[in-house]
């Protein structure tokens, strides 16, 4: 029995686990589809950190993802309603990083100076 339950625990650890890495990359695919960012972009080479505090995202979403995350669903409109935003408040909205190819969630990655 106790075994039983200790396979459950684990089973269901798999699962979310999976739900949340699946969730991510539906995300991450949305976002490359409508921005298609290119290969030698710091967006391109963060994968995850894109979003999250790591390359990884096991550490929680950026602010970026912060806003993605109120949108719930990853489509078009949903990073179209946030590029206006600055949502690492480096001084440059979120749209202006992505077509430079830098992160909108990290501050330390913006566009050089105009
Ligand atoms: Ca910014």
């Amino acid at each position: 029995m106790r075994k039983l339950r200790s396979i459950l625990v684990t089973l269901l650890a798999v699962v979310l686990i999976a739900g949340t890495a699946l969730a991510t990359l539906k995300w991450q695919k949305a976002f490359n589809d409508l921005y298609k960012p290119s290969a030698d972009s710091q967006i391109k080479k963060a994968k995850c950190a894109l979003c999250h505090l790591d390359d990884k995202g096991k550490k929680g979403l950026n602010p970026y993802g912060k806003l993605l995350q109120k949108k719930k669903k990853a489509e078009p409109g949903s990073f179209k309603a946030v590029e206006k935003l600055d949502a690492d408040k480096d001084g440059f909205s979120n749209i202006d990083e992505i077509k430079a190819g830098t992160l909108p969630g990290d501050p330390k990655s913006k566009p050089p100076k105009k």
